[in-house]
């Protein structure tokens, strides 16, 4: 049935995120450098893990991810995740100039924190925006009641702030500081 299906794919995806973004070794993976780990090598240990999905599978979730969060190579050996590792990987983006405006969504309860000490990673590379202010209204919700942040991209990137492009289209920045954000939009 198809909510089976979906709530199956999600469950996967889910899975997935875990060990190609926070703990590869919890299946016992090693991704390299950039982030990457065999498909094979992959399928094996998630089945050793008590986790079995086929390659089908694994090619449904890839292509059906609302966020396109993981990516096959050219010859679809090899995966890995496009951004939102906590893990030390380098995706090897290059820094490329951002719109003149970017969002973050947050939880209002983050406001003052942020408001105060501007935008860090916490536990991920980067600090993730995104040009879309519905996507960042729908991240924002996820920890908390919404509020949307405005970003002077422009100005940032004009100051020396480096931007890079995931290949799922989430802007990564080191930090935002403060007096680049404006509440609301
Ligand atoms: C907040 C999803 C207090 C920040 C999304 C956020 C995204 C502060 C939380 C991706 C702060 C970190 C990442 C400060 C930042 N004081 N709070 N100084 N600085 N924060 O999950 O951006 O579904 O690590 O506002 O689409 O929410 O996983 O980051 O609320 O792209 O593919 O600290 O996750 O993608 O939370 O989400 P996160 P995020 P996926």
């Amino acid at each position: 049935m198809k909510m089976h299906t979906q709530a199956k794919l999600t469950s996967i995806s889910k899975f997935l995120s875990l060990v190609l973004r926070h703990q590869p070794e919890k299946i016992g993976l090693q991704l390299d450098a950039a982030g990457w780990v065999a498909v094979d090598e992959l399928l094996s240990k998630m089945a050793a893990a008590g986790q079995p999905i086929s390659r089908a599978q694994l090619q449904e979730v890839v292509d059906t991810s609302d966020k396109k969060r993981f990516a096959l190579n050219d010859d679809q050996t090899q995966i890995r995740a496009n951004q939102g590792h906590s893990i030390d990987v380098d995706l090897d983006l290059p820094v490329v100039a951002p719109p003149a405006v970017l969002y973050h969504g947050t939880a209002s309860r983050f406001v003052k924190s942020i408001m105060a000490t501007g935008l860090d990673r916490r536990n991920r590379h980067h600090v993730h925006l995104t040009e879309n202010a519905t996507t960042a209204m729908a991240v924002g919700a996820r920890y908390g009641s919404p509020v949307l942040l405005q970003i002077d991209a422009a100005r940032m990137a004009t100051l020396g702030h480096q931007f890079r492009c995931s290949a799922n289209g989430v802007w990564l920045v080191e930090s935002v500081p403060a007096e680049f954000i404006q509440l609301g939009a």
